[in-house]
């Protein structure tokens, strides 16, 4: 049985309203020992709230949501209170007396999840929404708060069960018959779900959209990386001077562009060898930056390695000449037109490595679930070793919504989030 818990679940007082919920079986009785009568369920009410002495604390909206058929599946009841600080105080002061105790960052999605009326991957979700920063974030995060990862990964495992029954029937029908058992068709139906969860997991991983892109900006001493990376951000972030050699760690600037979030590094000039140990240490770390860059911008004159970004910055410095033959930008930091050109090249390639808003994307934890699943996925000529496949295909298929999540996954799944949610 699990103890009643309240949070201040809305912003810090002071403010126009501060909503503290209560949630678990004293509940109800915590809510009339305040308010008195209870308003109808699901009603707002104005209740005066008066501790147990009968001194008027607050005169608040009060709101009932009988278990199981609320957010958290238990009693649940919110008190929106004047949102001043003291108010706060003193009602969080008679809850106590009543014996309950403030709630745990996340607590009451925890026992939403608990009380089966979410799931794992839809709580994965709640947190990236509460976190979500920009549009492109949010419509992914209420899609899989709303059960669009779930839906998809419990249609894999139906048709795992499915495919379990027909070896099961095929294995009982051979042994009655004392025929060879034929499994043809469930062989191709196997293979074709596992190139159904491949096609999804080629997708680009969730984390891209919520944790941000990154985009890390190189090149040769003195190209004008750390000016751009300023334009870029909008702000001086990295320091710019006319010696080569300035910028030595990485300087990372999250910032948003067009509704998606990006992680802009600068880096140090790329120097073949330098006598400078300091300066060799900056350039091991720009290569390492560049190598784990979802899109590296060169500032180089000559062409980029890979399937970079090129740039010809300081297109207006003197005795720059004309840039060369297959640049993509052309950039000055005298022209602000050219440097919304930039963040237009940026986007169109980071629509290609982000995740489609209306198609569910799978985070780290679900892809390595449904990675193990898919490889399960193959077809036996032993129907015994088929049907062990498909067994365990769906144990790894139930872990993505979290038939059997530990513990430490819930602790560090709900440390995310904030007190009150
Ligand atoms: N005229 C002109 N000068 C620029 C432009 N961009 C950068 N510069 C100048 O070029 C010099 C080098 O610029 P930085 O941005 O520090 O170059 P960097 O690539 O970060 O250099 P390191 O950190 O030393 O590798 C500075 O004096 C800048 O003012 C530009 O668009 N036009
Ligand atoms: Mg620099």
């Amino acid at each position: 049985m699990s103890d009643t818990i309240y949070a201040l679940s809305s912003g810090r007082p002071p403010a126009a309203i501060a909503v503290m919920r209560v949630s678990g079986p004293g509940a109800l009785y915590t809510a009339r020992a305040l308010a008195g009568r209870l308003p109808e369920t699901r009603r707002a009410a104005l209740r005066a709230l008066r501790d147990g002495e009968g001194r008027l604390l607050d005169r608040a909206l009060v709101l009932v949501f009988p278990g199981p058929d609320s957010a958290t599946g238990e009693d649940l009841v919110e008190l929106h209170l004047h949102g001043g600080r003291a108010v706060v105080a003193v009602v969080e002061q008679a809850l106590a007396a009543l014996g309950l105790r403030r709630a745990e960052a996340g607590e009451f999605t925890r026992r939403a999840l608990v009380n089966g009326r979410i799931d794992l991957a839809q709580a994965e979700g709640l947190a990236d929404l509460l976190a979500a920063e920009t549009e492109a974030q949010r419509v992914q995060a209420i899609g899989a708060a709303e059960g669009m990862v779930s839906t998809l990964v419990r249609g894999w495992s139906e048709r795992v069960f499915a495919l379990s029954a027909e070896v099961e029937a095929a294995l009982d029908f051979a042994e009655e018959d004392d025929v060879a058992v034929d499994l043809g068709d469930t062989g191709r139906a196997v293979a074709a779900l596992r190139a159904e969860i491949e096609e999804v997991l080629a997708r680009p991983a969730a984390e891209r959209l919520r944790d941000g892109l990154r985009v890390v900006l190189a090149g040769p001493p003195n190209a004008g990386k750390s000016t751009l990376l300023n334009l870029l951000a909008g702000r001086e972030a990295a320091i710019v001077s006319p010696v080569a050699g300035t910028t030595r760690d990485v300087i990372e600037v999250p910032v948003v562009g067009e509704g998606v979030a990006y992680v802009l590094a600068d880096t140090a000039g790329l120097v073949v060898a330098s006598a400078d140990p300091i300066e060799a240490m900056g350039v091991e770390r720009a290569r390492a930056a560049a190598q784990v860059a979802d899109i590296v911008v060169w500032l180089g004159d000559d062409a980029p390695p890979g399937e970079a970004v090129w740039v010809w910055a300081r297109a207006d410095a003197a005795g720059r000449g004309e840039p060369p033959e297959g640049v993509d930008v052309v950039t000055s930091s005298t022209q602000p037109g050219t440097i919304a050109t930039l963040w237009r090249v940026i986007a169109a390639r980071a629509a290609g490595l982000l995740p489609q808003e209306d198609r569910p994307s799978l985070n780290e934890r679900q892809r390595a679930l449904a990675g193990e699943a898919a490889a399960e996925l193959v077809s036996e000529d032993d129907p015994l070793l088929l049907a062990e496949r498909l067994r365990q295909a769906r144990v790894l298929l139930a872990r993505v919504t979290g038939a059997d999540a530990t513990e430490a996954m819930l602790d560090a799944l709900f440390g995310r989030f904030c007190i009150g949610k």
